[in-house]
């Protein structure tokens, strides 16, 4: 292989890895890779920094809303090829799957990587593979080996120059889609970015075990950097679906409408406005582009502006329809970032409904079938309920979609009749 180019890696009988393998983060991504790799017949130890978490998988009970996990979890502990811990152990694999977030001012927090880098460097041992899956700013695969290198002196570092190593070192970005994580972690193609051409080969034949999509390997850096290009393209898609929204609020057009017939041209696929961008993925990932080259970067900045600026024009559409009436009691649907999940991370819905209740703007019903209970943000508030689909409807009398949740596509049309409507998903268009 070429190291600076890409190869399809071709699949062989048998993956280089065997024995125990171990997941640093069981979240949205780490927990999935660690069923995943278990149902494959592989030891798989867990780890996490939260007791709750380490407890409810060790009862083969999950944490998080994802369809079929539950299934593959319990599976996975009662047949014994599961654990979870709270302490690093050794293993013949380590996957890094902790979060990445950004810190004040967008710049990316490495320090979970650094800290799972750290656990993990002396229980390495020669030969051993140590994958990166977090979505990571260009560069981080190799501050890995930095990070190694300095704890391990006696270890030989992989290098892009150098053919022979002591241990692997690859980055792996995770593309899975939450609500469609087991379908797409075993069908999706992988990209396999190794330090050397040598880490890139280990690792695919690591994923080889259990994914079906193509792997393509190429070098770290242009790994990290793919990741981050596939969310910041779609969040310049959806910025211009959501500027398109502002647009056609001012010209009097149905944007839902609109879109669905630009789209009917051969090259043309705008994606769909909403009530902003949320999540942990493309509300994050442009950021850490744009703050290792931000003069290079100003359609990626434009969209990241439109996107965040999106939850405040709906809060202030909905104020203005509260403002005509008496004692306004609004349903709000949805709290999580997207549909059919139950996850609040940067969710636009949950940012509207806090604003919401934290300027007073009537009597909240909150309806979100994914949760038990309401976020601590909101259920201190006394304007703020949790409510039944139908109680909401039959009370609101202003109806605030935020969230195209299945449960509500199913709403009686009859209902909404006569209320206000503001369908933020053009679910009911
Ligand atoms: N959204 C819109 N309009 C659209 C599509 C999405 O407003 O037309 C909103 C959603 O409601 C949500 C946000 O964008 O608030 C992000 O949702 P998403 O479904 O686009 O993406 P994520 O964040 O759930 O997952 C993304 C995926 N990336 C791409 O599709 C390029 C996934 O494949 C990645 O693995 C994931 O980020 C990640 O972990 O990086």
């Amino acid at each position: 292989m070429s190291f600076s180019g890409t190869e399809r890696f071709e699949k062989r009988a048998d993956s280089g890895v065997h024995g125990r393998i171990s997941v640093l983060g069981l979240g949205y991504v780490g927990l999935p890779v660690c069923a995943a790799l278990a149902s494959r017949g592989f030891e798989v130890i867990g780890v996490d920094v939260e007791p709750r978490i380490v407890e409810t998988i060790n009862t083969g009970r999950i944490h998080i809303v994802e369809p079929d996990l539950d299934m593959l979890v319990q599976a996975a502990v009662a047949s014994g090829k599961l654990r979870a811990t709270l302490k690093a152990e050794p293993a013949d694999a380590f996957i890094l799957a902790v979060p990445t977030p950004f810190l004040d001012g967008h710049k990316p927090d490495l320090s979970y990587v650094k800290q799972a880098t750290e656990t993990i460097a002396p229980l390495l041992k020669k030969g051993d593979l140590v994958i990166l899956e977090s979505t990571s700013p260009a560069g981080t695969t190799e501050q890995i080996c930095a990070w190694i290198g300095a704890k391990r002196p006696d270890l030989l570092m992989p290098d892009p120059m150098r053919e022979k190593a002591d241990i692997n070192i690859a980055h792996c970005p995770e593309r899975v889609l939450p609500g469609s994580v087991l379908r797409e972690l075993v069908d999706n193609d992988r990209i396999i970015g190794g330090i050397s051409p040598a880490c890139a080969e280990r690792a695919a034949g690591l994923y080889e075990s259990f994914v079906k999509g193509e792997m393509h390997l190429t070098n770290a850096r242009t790994a990290e950097l793919a990741k981050l290009v596939e969310n910041a393209y779609r969040d310049v898609n959806i910025g211009f679906a959501n500027e398109l929204s502002a647009v056609c609020d001012q010209l009097g057009v149905n944007v839902w409408d609109l879109i669905a017939l630009a789209n009917r041209h051969p090259r043309v696929n705008i994606l769909s406005p909403g009530p902003g961008v949320g999540g942990h993925c493309i509300a994050v990932d442009p950021w850490f582009i744009i703050a290792a080259a931000p003069s290079q970067t100003p359609i990626m900045r434009a969209a990241r502006t439109v996107n965040d600026g999106k939850p405040e024009q709906v809060f202030r559409k909905v104020k203005a329809a509260a403002e005509r009436l008496r004692a306004p009691v609004i349903a709000c649907l949805g709290l999580s970032y997207k549909a059919d999940i139950d996850d609040l991370r940067e969710s636009p819905a949950l940012h509207i409904v806090e604003r919401l209740a934290n300027e007073g703007t009537g009597q909240l019903l909150v309806v979100e079938p994914n949760l038990r209970v309401l976020p601590k943000s909101l259920a201190g508030s006394m304007s703020v309920k949790q409510a039944e689909l139908g109680d909401a409807l039959k009370s609101a009398d202003i109806v605030l979609l935020l969230v195209d949740h299945r449960q509500f596509r199913r709403v009686d049309r009859e209902l909404l009749k006569l209320k206000i409507v503001i369908d933020t998903r053009g679910l009911w268009n």
